[in-house]
């Protein structure tokens, strides 16, 4: 009987010893998460926008940053244009977005600074037809300035853009 008893209660302390490492284990996946990267945002919107050119009056490179998917900056009709967005201060960049106009670019480099001078290619896009949102994630940057190089159009036309949005912190 002792043997059974001594058994029973050795089982008992192993099965008190797995639940209490389950709760180790599970409490240590939230510390995990709690000391990951912290989670992205957007962070491009409203704030300064610079363009190589404009088309006409009320295409302004500001309204590539506006939140509004309706207001969009197009620049005149030839290859080496350019826009940039300037974040405020150096931050983590993780990801771009881009929504494009029917004047999309069949090929750009995105690019990022921290002096709107020196541009270092983060993501270089080629033989690009689509239109619409474009999204660009799992970036691994760092910048205060996120710029599009745009080298060649899609179309006869220049380049149109509704928004421009940077992601990161
Ligand atoms: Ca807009």
């Amino acid at each position: 009987m002792n043997g059974i008893k001594t058994t029973v209660t050795m089982f008992s302390a192993i099965l008190a010893a797995v639940a209490s490492f389950a709760v180790i284990s599970s409490a240590l996946c939230v510390a995990n998460a709690d000391t990951s990267a912290p989670a992205s945002k957007l962070l491009s919107q409203k704030q300064p926008v610079k363009a190589s050119s404009v088309e006409r009056d009320g295409l302004e490179a500001v309204n590539a940053v506006d939140g509004d998917e309706s207001t969009r900056w197009s620049s005149e009709f030839n290859d080496a244009q350019w826009i940039y967005v300037d974040l405020g201060a150096v931050k983590n960049v993780t990801e771009v977005k881009i929504d494009w106009e029917t004047a999309t670019a069949k090929a750009y480099d995105i690019e990022v600074s921290d002096d709107a001078t020196k541009w270092t290619c983060i993501q270089s896009v080629k033989d690009n037809s689509a239109t619409g949102w474009l999204d660009y994630p799992k970036l691994t940057a760092k910048g205060r300035y996120v710029r599009l190089n745009l080298k060649a159009r899609a179309t006869e036309y220049g380049y149109s853009i509704f928004e421009f949005q940077v992601f990161g912190y």
